[in-house]
């Protein structure tokens, strides 16, 4: 079964012929997969850890290179069914650097052969996505071709015509002959949405923007690349006849910008080893924000006297490099899966990982979502994975090494006992999610709705973290969130008098803090309607739905007496959401929860004594000068809660979005606000701080009060 040699334990100058020769037929079959397939098998990262093994290896023994080792070529081979084109001048690859040493040595070699010319680079992006030539005679574009093996490439013409951002005709004063180079790719955005459809749909799931980009580019139907949502950045002017070109680098893509043909708005002019330095560290930071993905940045001597006086090597030119950014995707070892069970017991499979560095961050746990998931990604425990990192976003099961099996793998088994309480676990037809049956005798369930309840958005008591309120509930101190009211300082003493284990005396709860939970409690007993719905944690209730619900109801027993019928005549109640809401408050001991919640302790000794606000009556009479408008909320805002903020806009009419469009009225932007005010500043829309937001509810008395 397993055709692999042990790759990881190759020492380059101990190697056999036979490794090298298992090596190069790998990197072949990996190389095909990803250049000729546009399906790679395993992350670039790990491709480049094998093809720099094996560079290694043929340092060590250059009498076992041959012309066909993957060293040899620039490229991957052009595919049969596009019409070859030979390049009028090759297509070059770009030497990649990985650390600030080999950065410091490309900077003092240019100094070394350069002197003070070296001083200016034109710094850019490194987008990732596919290159590509475009030949424009006379004005207009008359062939594009992909790289191919450099040398020659596949006729793409047809498909590289519908991307909207590539001019069919160039404006200015354009050459007789321009061959220019760059990046066809697909943004972040249109990735996401495309995937979406395509899940819906059970169309083709591409791994990540790049290979979508590749994999439109080479439709033989140019009307499905049209459908695509590709675009294209110029990066480098391969041939001009016909007209004077300017000097620099950064001054050659001014000008191709000057004749209709996009450029990344990222290039810049930096000085010396310090600015490449530079600009590398703010490309970094401003990667998760882009809505493209960048693998590195492109530094070129910026001068073209320069660059001719280098000239090329072999394979790349010696004026530039790209320095690669640490890889978003590695692969690791699957070592189990567990089951976790959230608030509405939904049982989610977390893949447990060989800790692996990656995107920044090591990782070791991933979520895989569902049990649809497991059989869509055919992932079994022992496996190679490939995992996903970008940004902060959560990590991901991006495909499995199924090259890497040896047959001890073993499959996933989904439980249909909950691990915690033990109660079935069912599956709704229709429904992606499997579910606990056990309510909130489960302790897992238990504890989630706990944390909902306190959370910011909900109640808002500060201080019930994960480990307080597992305690709790572990010490059967905590049956329903009622409960919360009814502890006393003497509870949480429990927890201080048994510290136990170590383990457990992280979670020591100290006087203080005890008697802190306790006011923050307290403060929590008046609570507008909308928030004290949401906290119930009712199916399919978030936040915009539960003011929805409050606005229309006058008190928590209408809504409670409604039925499904007469809920779904609210706005944008469905029928499904109706059915949650009616069974929710159907179910006897949630009417007791609730019951308790609001009885004065006073009348019972077991009330929580909390008191409604509604917000019905303020609602209903307020006038919506902002109805029809829809505002994004992003960063941390200082002098009201995102949630407040939402409410009031809400109140004045306003739809407030989780994400921004061209449909987007304005941005509010609070502090370190990231990939949506810069989604926003792409797309134009206007952005107000939180300064802007207080004077335009202050027009309507809505600003708080400070
Ligand atoms: N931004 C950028 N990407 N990129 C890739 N510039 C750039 N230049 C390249 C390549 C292959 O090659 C030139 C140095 C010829």
């Amino acid at each position: 079964m397993n055709t692999m040699p042990r790759l990881d334990a190759v020492d380059p100058q101990r190697a056999s012929a036979e490794d090298y020769a298992a090596l190069t037929q790998v990197l072949e079959r990996y190389g095909r997969a990803y250049y000729v397939d546009d399906a790679p098998l395993v992350p670039d990262s790990e491709y480049d850890r094998l093809y720099h093994l094996l560079e290694d290896i043929e340092r060590c023994h250059p009498e076992w290179v041959t012309p066909s080792s993957p060293t040899q070529r620039v490229g991957g081979t052009a595919a049969q069914a596009f019409t070859p084109v030979t390049h009028r001048v090759p297509l070059m690859s770009i030497g990649d650097i990985f650390s600030g040493e080999e950065l410091e040595a490309f900077s003092a070699r240019m100094l070394e052969q350069l002197g003070s010319e070296a001083l200016e680079y034109c710094a850019e992006p490194k987008l990732d996505g596919l290159a590509v030539s475009i030949i424009y005679e006379n004005g207009i574009l008359t062939r594009a071709a992909t790289r191919g093996d450099g040398k020659v490439g596949e006729d793409v013409t047809a498909n590289v015509r519908t991307i909207k951002a590539v001019p069919l005709k160039l404006r200015g004063n354009f050459p007789q002959l321009l061959d220019v180079r760059g990046e066809v790719y697909m943004p972040r955005d249109g990735f996401a949405a495309w995937n979406e459809r395509a899940r819906a749909s059970g169309g083709k799931v591409f791994v990540n923007p790049r290979n979508a980009a590749a994999g439109s580019l080479r439709q033989l139907n140019p009307q499905i690349t049209a459908q695509r949502p590709l675009t294209f950045n110029a990066y480098y002017i391969g041939w001009a006849e016909g007209a004077e070109l300017p000097g620099t680098q950064y001054d050659r893509l001014q000008y191709l910008k000057s004749l209709g043909i996009p450029v990344n708005p990222l290039v810049k002019v930096v000085k010396g080893l310090q600015g490449l330095q530079e600009y590398y560290a703010a490309m970094q930071q401003q990667r998760p924000t882009l809505n493209y993905d960048i693998d590195g940045v492109v530094l070129k001597v910026n001068s073209i006297r320069a660059q001719e006086r280098l000239g090329f090597t072999a394979k790349v030119p010696r004026w530039a490099v790209a320095y690669k950014f640490p890889p978003e995707e590695m692969l690791t070892k699957l070592l189990a899966v567990d089951f976790q069970v959230g608030r509405t017991g939904a049982v989610t499979p977390v893949a447990r990982l060989q800790p692996v560095y990656v995107g920044g961050a090591t990782v070791s746990n991933a979520t895989l979502h569902n049990e649809d998931e497991i059989r869509r990604l055919d992932i079994r425990i022992g496996d190679q994975v490939i995992v996903r990192r970008a940004g902060d976003v959560i990590p991901q099961i991006a495909g499995v090494a199924v090259d890497r099996r040896d047959g001890t793998e073993q499959p996933v088994v989904f439980p249909t006992v909950c691990p915690e309480c033990g109660s079935a676990i069912e599956r709704v037809a229709g429904e992606a999610a499997a579910r606990c049956t056990g309510g909130l005798i489960c302790p897992a369930q238990l504890r989630q709705s706990i944390l909902h309840f306190v959370s910011r958005d909900a109640m808002d008591i500060e201080g019930f973290g994960d480990r307080i309120v597992e305690e709790l509930v572990g010490a059967r101190k905590i049956h329903s969130p009622a409960d919360l009211y009814t502890l006393s300082k003497d509870d949480l003493a429990v927890l201080m008098l048994d510290p136990g284990t170590p383990e457990r005396r992280a979670r020591f709860v100290g006087a203080v803090t005890a008697a802190k939970l306790i006011r923050n409690i307290e403060n929590s007993r008046q609570v507008p309607l909308n928030r004290f719905i949401y906290a119930l944690g009712i199916r399919e209730v978030g936040q915009a739905m539960a003011l929805n619900l409050a606005q229309h109801y006058a008190s928590l027993n209408d809504l409670m007496a409604a039925a499904p019928g007469e809920l779904m005549q609210l706005p944008d109640v469905g029928e499904c959401v109706a059915q949650h809401i009616a069974d929710f408050f159907k179910e006897p001991h949630n009417r007791e929860v609730i019951r308790r919640l609001l009885a004065k302790p006073e009348e019972d000794l077991f009330g929580a004594g909390i008191e409604l606000i509604s917000v019905a009556a303020e609602y209903a009479s307020a006038e919506k000068p902002l109805e029809g408008s829809t505002y994004v909320l992003t960063g941390t805002l200082s002098s009201l809660k995102r949630h407040e903020a939402k409410a009031l806009l809400q109140q004045l009419g306003a739809a407030v979005a989780g994400s921004v469009s061209k449909k987007t009225t304005a941005v509010v932007a609070g502090e370190a606000a990231g990939s949506k005010l810069a989604k926003a500043q792409e797309l134009n829309i206007p952005i107000l701080s939180e300064d802007d937001l207080l004077k335009l509810l202050a027009q309507y008395d809505l600003a708080p009060k400070t």
